[in-house]
């Protein structure tokens, strides 16, 4: 028999174990599979539909084992609910159940299950499944986060950036909140590269990614890698004066790495260069026209001397 490899050595970059969600209302089940899975998977367990659905929300799991016969609400109820909604969080749902009805099997893939088990349960085949299934999660959700990371500076690039736009835009508009965007870009880069390297430029790129990020911290914020040496802060529910307050703490932030840059003329070390723009989002307006208005204050920043931001 050949050796089977680890989640971890399947998955690239898994720091964790994944987590798997037992939902059976019959706690003899839930400690079978507990027993089954303890050494590879953080395993959660919930005795009810309701609980199953209460806890996708708090902490979604990487796979679900669900129980099609329950008091309150049967497993075909749930997985229905959980595939109706992004807010449960996307994961692959295995139907273990004593019913064995063809029509019943077709029901559960129906709903959106990966795969269906009869009970009494086989452990070896159960583990099998389950370890296929997650593989497949665990490593599309690692493609998703490549897909939407720059792979210099590791913080989100231009695709999450545009498609986080959209949403926050339609928010603002819901919710008449204001949506503002700071555009950043450092000064005499062209200079730095020329006299330092590619290499230290790169290098010096993602500090300065890790510094503007550190700014942008609550969890709506986003601070995205516009292109070159372009970086883009997001923030909704922000009036002009937040935005003005993060943009100033951005720009001293830069100062404070000390990146010596002695081409520079402005300073002896890196600095940026901020455009701020804010607007309460409404079909006379767009994103574009936003961001077109930040790149004009950046354009004024750049012509008032640099290190310095205007709005
Ligand atoms: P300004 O102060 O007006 O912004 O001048 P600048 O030199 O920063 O602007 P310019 O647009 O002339 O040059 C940008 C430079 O950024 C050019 C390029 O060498 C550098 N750059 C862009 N992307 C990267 C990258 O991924 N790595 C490195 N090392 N350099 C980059
Ligand atoms: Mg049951
Ligand atoms: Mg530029
Ligand atoms: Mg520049």
């Amino acid at each position: 028999m050949t050796s089977t490899k680890t989640l971890q050595q399947l998955i690239p970059g898994l720091t964790r174990k994944p987590r798997l969600m037992v939902v059976d209302d019959q706690t003899v089940m839930i400690r079978i599979m507990h027993e089954i899975f303890k050494e590879d998977f953080e395993v959660f367990m919930a005795t009810s539909g309701k609980q199953a659905l209460e806890m996708c929300l708090s902490q979604p799991p990487d796979i679900m084992l669900l129980d099609v016969m329950m008091p309150d609400m049967d497993g075909y109820e749930v997985c229905q609910i959980l595939k109706s909604s992004s807010q449960y969080g996307e994961f692959p749902v295995i139907f273990v159940t004593a019913q064995n009805d063809t029509l019943d099997e077709v029901k559960a893939f129906e709903l959106g299950a990966v795969d269906f088990i009869n009970k009494p349960i086989k452990p070896v085949l159960v583990k099998a499944r389950v370890r296929a299934h997650v593989t497949v999660k665990l490593q599309s959700d690692l493609l998703r986060s490549y897909a939407i990371s720059d792979g210099l500076t590791g913080v989100p690039n231009r695709r999450y950036f545009d498609d986080q736009m959209q949403l926050q835009w339609r928010q603002g508009m819901r919710e008449k909140r204001p949506l503002s965007v700071i555009l950043i870009d450092i000064d005499f880069f062209k200079q730095y590269n020329d006299h330092y390297g590619h290499i230290a430029g790169d290098d010096a790129l993602k500090s300065v990614a890790k510094a503007l990020s550190d700014m942008a911290k609550r969890p709506l914020d986003s601070l995205c890698r516009y292109g070159g040496e372009e970086f883009v802060c997001l923030l909704p529910a922000t009036d002009l004066k937040g935005a003005e307050l993060i943009a100033q703490r951005m720009v001293d932030a830069v100062q404070t790495l000390a990146i010596e840059h002695s081409q520079s003329q402005v300073a002896k070390h890196l600095t940026v260069s901020a455009g701020i723009a804010c607007v309460l989002p409404s079909h006379q307006f767009s994103a574009e026209d936003l961001l077109a208005a930040a790149d004009k204050q950046l354009y004024s920043s750049k012509g008032q001397g640099r290190n310095r931001i205007s709005c």
